[in-house]
């Protein structure tokens, strides 16, 4: 495997993708600026180059609102069709929604302030990126504000999401008993772009398409506030979500002291989260993380890729250590004999699609996510193995936005950007490992 090339190769892609200030997750399938896409893409620009890598996270920034919330999506002006488009979501009947940018009126999987510091250590030029976290952090301040206040709807201390896209996993099985239990009360219109681009095999169906937007309608009903959350069709305290806001929130305290600013909030958020991630979701009877739907009050125990990452956390004992990286090596759940790792829910559950999106297929930022929890509890050599499985992956079949865990083929769109972005610091990564003799 030739790393080198293959990291000219991703650079090719994030060229490609570049618009204006932002990079498109694909030029034709997702022509606008996404959330935790923009948060990967910097950390790949941030190796090649640190200029774009800032103004990536600073263009998604002028899409926040008052209250502190940074969109899923901020709609730019380039041609290119998504649906649903800016018109649909309204965000103006907030009066907390930008005034001079078009977004959705949700977040999505918070890992910004984690990508910003990953940012600020790869840049070679330090002042410079000392100056970017300075303009930046009460930005991402206030939107850990946001997640740990305002979106602490049941008073717990977890965060809790309210749409599947929210979760950046959008049809993952955890999600199918909420939506199942969801009735339409009118016919849903449901205009889609998606599966004209891309073979309908390998994305969500109509069904879910059509809960999708109804969910989106109704919190465009609330005006996009929530103090009757009992009301909401889908209210969860998602394990990702919350683990990536820890994730970040730790990044944000590393930065107030690079910056030098003291906050005693930071340390109040993080206590308050961690305890309840601990006590709350983790499950002592399964010895496993579980999300948990809020308006059934039913624990979801499904096992997925999701359900691991909270490996990258520093809350973790040896028990829960243990049980995750069991699950994620090799012959186990995620990861069989003669596959690819990790498919993105158990090989074994009965919903398990290798085609189809998030129900089953090899997704690029999820095992990074995993190679920064076992780096984070010192398995480097099995960080190692899957960084250089993932890689090798890429460079047989593309730079594909899904993978199949059997064949290795690729799925969704080509040339995807956060797959290429992250190939960069796998290879990095990989380069400056003490494994580079085995796996260059
Ligand atoms: C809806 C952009 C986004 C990712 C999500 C992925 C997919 C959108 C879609 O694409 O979601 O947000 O249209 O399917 O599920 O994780 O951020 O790459």
């Amino acid at each position: 495997m030739q790393l080198k090339s293959l990291t000219q190769q991703a650079i090719q892609v994030l060229k490609l993708n570049h618009y204006k200030h932002f990079t498109k997750p694909s030029l034709k399938l997702y022509p606008h600026q996404w959330n935790w896409d923009s948060a990967f893409i910097a950390i790949g620009l941030s190796y090649f180059d640190e200029q774009r890598a800032q103004e990536e996270i600073i263009s998604l920034l002028k899409g926040q609102w008052a209250n502190g919330m940074i969109p899923h999506i901020v709609y730019s002006d380039s041609s290119g069709e998504y649906f649903p488009d800016a018109n649909f979501w309204e965000s103006e009947k907030n009066s907390d929604s930008p005034q001079y940018r078009l977004t959705s009126g949700i977040t999505q999987q918070p890992i910004l302030s984690f990508a910003a510091l990953r940012v600020y250590q790869i840049s070679k030029d330090k002042k410079k990126a000392e100056n970017f976290l300075e303009k930046i952090f009460s930005n991402l301040f206030s939107y850990h504000k946001f997640l740990l206040e305002e979106r602490d709807l049941t008073g717990e201390g977890l965060i809790c999401t309210l749409h599947p896209w929210e979760s950046g996993l959008d049809n993952s099985p955890r999600w199918d008993n909420i939506l199942e239990k969801i009735k339409l009360t009118s016919p849903t219109k449901i205009r889609r772009v998606d599966n004209k681009l891309i073979d309908k095999q390998y994305r969500p169906t109509d069904k879910d398409y059509s809960i999708y937007f109804h969910i989106a309608k109704v919190l465009k009903k609330h005006n996009y506030q929530y103090k009757d959350y009992l009301k909401l069709p889908f209210v969860v305290q998602d394990v990702m979500f919350n683990s990536l806001a820890l994730l970040s929130l730790e990044a944000l305290k590393e930065i107030s002291i690079i910056i030098q600013k003291d906050y005693e909030e930071i340390n109040n958020w993080h206590n308050k989260l961690s305890n309840a991630i601990n006590s709350i979701l983790w499950s002592e009877e399964h010895k496993q993380f579980y999300d948990f739907d809020v308006i059934s009050g039913e624990v979801i125990n499904k096992l997925t890729l999701a359900n691991c990452i909270p490996l990258a956390l520093n809350l973790l004992d040896k028990v829960q250590i243990e049980s995750i990286v069991n699950l994620i090596s090799k012959n186990n759940n995620f990861w069989s004999d003669n596959g690819f790792p990790l498919s993105s829910i158990s090989l074994a559950s009965p919903e398990f699609n290798p085609k189809n999106y998030w129900r089953g297929p090899v997704w690029i930022n999820m095992n990074w996510l995993i190679i920064q929890g076992l780096e984070t509890q010192g398995f480097n050599g099995l960080a190692a193995k899957l960084s250089y499985e993932t890689l090798h992956l890429i460079s047989k079949n593309g730079f594909y936005e899904y993978f199949d865990p059997f064949t290795g083929k690729g799925y969704g769109t080509n040339n995807f950007s956060w797959t290429a972005a992250l190939t960069i610091d796998l290879v990095k990564t990989i380069q400056t490992s003490d494994n580079i003799t085995h796996y260059s």
